[in-house]
């Protein structure tokens, strides 16, 4: 049955200096399965949040204690948020099945967004193919819309969401994205003039393995399911697997470690499927990985600290994007690239895109700051997708207009 995770909490730390952010760090190696770091250590400006299992929670106050580090109490009980998610998932796939009907304003599992995604083909038929682009480890379809008006191997822009299980608000902004292309085209002009020229590609369930995970055992589970011989612990993080720059800083190589790179770049299935899509593919003029949360927009690179080589143009594109966003809700993202705004990390989609050639790489990190983290109500999915459309729309323009 499901993990209970009665009593544990989410901590924030505001580490005051760089020894207090190493105190941290040592803690993520001590206890590796004892401590879930939900935004790891990153720089003395940006919170570390944790979550403590009620058992482990008398020694971790203690410590942080015993060395000075002050932390506030984010999330008290987990598992009461985990009853209400559920409970609203329940009473609105009843509503569902009565009214034969699929809310765009709920989370789903994987049977449902498969079951969703086979009918919005057929009723879309016009402009929507699903493609199968492999299969995860666990030898589930790895899918993917693809959103064309004609023509052959146009220029496209890809987008994915969910390589991160636990992360549900992105494959919920993902399912309401693939819905907006289809009803904005022939009305938003910006779209339409996109949909004549290129496609674009919206892989929804990243780590289809993972998000079955995240339902019927482990809700927050993130990496994938991968089982190896003689490996002890389970899955990859499979945003520390790609090529470029692997095996760097702000990656692991113990197995048991939420950023767990593994054995070698492309060793994951998820991965190599996006890898072999996008190299036969050869025309893929932006990538955008949707990951949860904080509330920022990035580009390359992860690994590196120094600027990409077009790193003017991507600073003021994301400027614009966030400014699009800020406009519908008031909501406020960060931007810069990847290793100045969040950490150093290496392995990731992006900076393989980046060095594959997609010179339009962006990451964002969706809604919230971290008053539910992970857990974010359903009740705010329509609202992150909608401001997150006016960004996408904004890095699409861009690209179409800068081929
Ligand atoms: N959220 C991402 C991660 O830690 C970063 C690298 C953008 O995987």
């Amino acid at each position: 049955g499901q993990m209970n995770f009665t009593g544990d909490q989410v901590l924030r730390v505001l580490a005051k200096n760089e020894k207090q952010l190493s105190l941290l760090r040592d803690l993520e190696g001590l206890k590796p399965q004892k401590v879930d770091f939900w935004r790891g250590p990153a720089r003395p400006s940006l919170p570390v949040d944790m979550r403590v299992p009620f058992s482990e929670l008398k020694d971790v106050k203690a410590y942080l204690e015993s060395h000075g580090l002050a932390y506030s109490i984010m999330i008290k009980d987990i598992q009461v948020l985990l009853d209400q998610e559920r409970e609203a998932m329940a009473k609105s796939r009843r509503l569902e099945r009565s009214t034969s009907s699929f809310s765009y304003s709920s989370y789903h599992t994987l049977e449902e967004i498969y079951s969703w995604m086979d009918n919005f083909v057929t009723e879309h038929s016009d402009i929507v193919s699903k493609i199968q682009i492999g299969h995860s480890f666990e030898n589930r379809s790895i899918l993917v819309l693809k959103f064309s008006t004609g023509g052959s191997q146009r220029p496209a822009i890809w987008m994915d969401t969910g390589i991160h299980s636990r992360e549900w608000i992105t494959h919920a902004t993902g399912i309401w994205t693939a819905k907006k292309i289809v009803n904005e085209y022939g009305k938003d002009h910006i779209l339409t003039n996109i949909l004549k020229s290129m496609d674009v590609f919206v892989e929804i369930v990243s780590n289809p393995d993972g998000f079955a995970f995240t339902h019927s055992m482990n809700r927050l589970w993130r990496k994938n399911k991968c089982n190896r011989p003689g490996v002890f612990c389970i899955g990859v993080d499979l945003n520390r697997n790609w090529r470029s720059g692997f095996g760097g800083n702000g990656s692991n190589d113990n197995p048991c470690s939420e950023t767990y790179r593994g054995p070698y770049p492309h060793s994951e299935p998820e991965v190599a499927a996006i890898v072999d899509f996008i190299t036969a593919h050869g025309n893929i003029k932006a990538l955008i990985s949707i990951h949860s949360y904080s509330q920022m927009l990035m580009y390359p690179y992860g690994h590196l600290l120094e600027p990409v080589s077009n790193q003017e143009e991507l600073y003021n594109l994301a400027k614009d994007a966030v400014q699009a966003l800020y406009e519908v809700h008031g909501i406020k993202y960060i931007y810069g690239s990847v290793s100045t705004t969040l950490y150093v990390a290496s392995g990731i989609t992006v900076d393989w895109a980046y060095d594959s050639g997609i010179k339009y790489a962006f990451s964002f990190e969706l809604r919230d700051t971290g008053r539910y983290g992970f857990l974010l109500p359903a009740t705010e999915i329509i609202p992150t997708a909608q401001e997150m459309w006016m960004a996408i729309r904004t890095i699409m323009e861009h690209t179409l207009n800068h081929p």
